[in-house]
């Protein structure tokens, strides 16, 4: 047996929660994702053969009740598990009661185990063919949960993408500024106040009964689509903590500010963030050749618009934790989520000055794939 304690825990302890055959010759770390910590653990079976799996401990601060987060996960894979015949399909394996997770009650101990894709994935996307195939793979996610009962989801992070909400939040802290960090953030601050209204676009919209409640996944950067190592054909959609009611905007709006993104999300020199047209249609084709069709005339006339108010709401997000003492984003150096803001606020700009573009874009593929007039 090779080691299996790695980073503080017991690897071969939580393995064996989930009744796993073999011995651990291998652990490694996963670093993406800004809120659970994400191992590779490779055993070894008894007839030499090795299994990969993928171990995550879930993040209990943000998660308040990751019993819930598990029990909607179970019924959305078991559902997409069906409708796919189990191919490319996540599995997260059970422990001998029956759980899909490992808590030991009273700690942050949450462990889950699922099986792990030989895959690729993309922090940045240049290749258009790529992109595209990420618009197909959230789209396809979409339509495997169009027969979802929503009613069975709980709510695991309430209002997670009310932007009213969030940017309230953020204001209301930097008045406390517990950690005397607003004075530093004044331009940023006055930069999202003054994008209030269009920012809250949705959240409005939605509060007047103008745009639909759907199954949405809620966390659609495209890091969280599994591509084939081979011919990068998608395999499938991952992370699905979040999957929850949601609006079809943020889910699109989120994947082009990441997708179209020129730079990673928390980049430092300015210059190098905006939002690529190009990408943008390549995403845009392949979501709306799926979804297109099932789509009302205000979910497609707010497309566009989405991806700008998602990008606000998230920088409103980072920048809270920056004010709050950075306890929900991973940080890896101080100042990390100021960073993250400034950038993501460098590319709401420029997403705001090609809106119409934008616009025109999802109109064209809206006509060319069918959807509300
Ligand atoms: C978090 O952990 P990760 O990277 O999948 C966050 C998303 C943000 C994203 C920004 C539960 O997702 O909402 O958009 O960081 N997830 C949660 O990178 O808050
Ligand atoms: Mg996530």
């Amino acid at each position: 047996m090779g080691i299996t304690v790695y980073a503080g825990y017991d690897f071969d302890k939580i393995g064996k929660q989930f009744r796993l055959d073999g011995e651990i010759s291998r652990i490694e770390q996963i670093n993406s994702g800004n809120i659970n910590k994400t191992f590779k653990v490779t055993y070894r079976l008894g007839d030499g053969t090795l299994k990969p799996f993928l171990f995550q401990k879930v993040n209990t601060y943000v998660f308040k009740n990751p019993v819930e987060v598990m029990e909607n996960i179970d019924k959305v894979t078991t559902h997409i598990y069906n409708k796919r015949g189990g191919v490319n399909a996540l599995h997260f394996h059970h422990t001998a009661d029956r759980k899909n997770y490992y808590f030991e009650e009273g700690t942050d101990y949450f462990w889950r185990v699922r099986n792990f894709f030989e895959s690729v994935t993309f922090d940045v996307c240049t290749d258009l063919r790529v992109i595209r195939l990420a618009g197909i793979a959230f789209g396809s996610f979409q339509l495997d949960l169009r027969d979802f009962d929503a009613t069975l989801l709980h709510e695991t992070i309430a209002d997670f993408h009310n932007t009213k909400k969030r940017l309230n939040k953020l204001f209301d802290d930097a008045k406390s500024d517990e950690f005397k960090r607003a004075a530093e953030v004044g331009r940023e601050l006055d930069y999202i106040a003054s994008k209030y209204e269009k920012a809250c676009t949705l959240t409005d919209l939605l509060e007047k009964g103008m745009l639909p409640l759907r199954v949405t996944h809620n966390d659609t950067k495209v890091n969280n689509v599994l591509f084939n190592v081979e011919d990068q054909s998608p395999l499938t959609v991952i992370d699905l903590d979040t999957v929850m009611p949601g609006l079809v905007g943020y889910d699109f709006g989120d994947a082009i500010r990441f997708a179209s993104n020129s730079a990673p999300e928390d980049e430092k020199d300015l210059t190098k963030v905006g939002l690529n047209i190009d990408n943008f249609k390549a995403f845009t084709e392949g979501f709306l050749s799926c979804v297109g069709p099932y789509l009302t005339q205000n979910e497609i006339d707010t497309l566009a618009l989405s991806a700008f108010c998602i990008t606000i709401e998230l920088a409103s997000r980072f920048l809270d934790d920056y004010l709050t003492g950075d306890k929900y984003f991973k940080v890896c150096y101080p100042g990390h989520n100021l960073v993250r803001t400034r950038s993501q606020l460098a590319l709401a700009a420029d997403m705001e000055g090609k809106l119409d573009e934008m616009q025109g874009i999802v109109r064209e593929c809206a006509r060319l794939y069918g959807g509300a007039r």
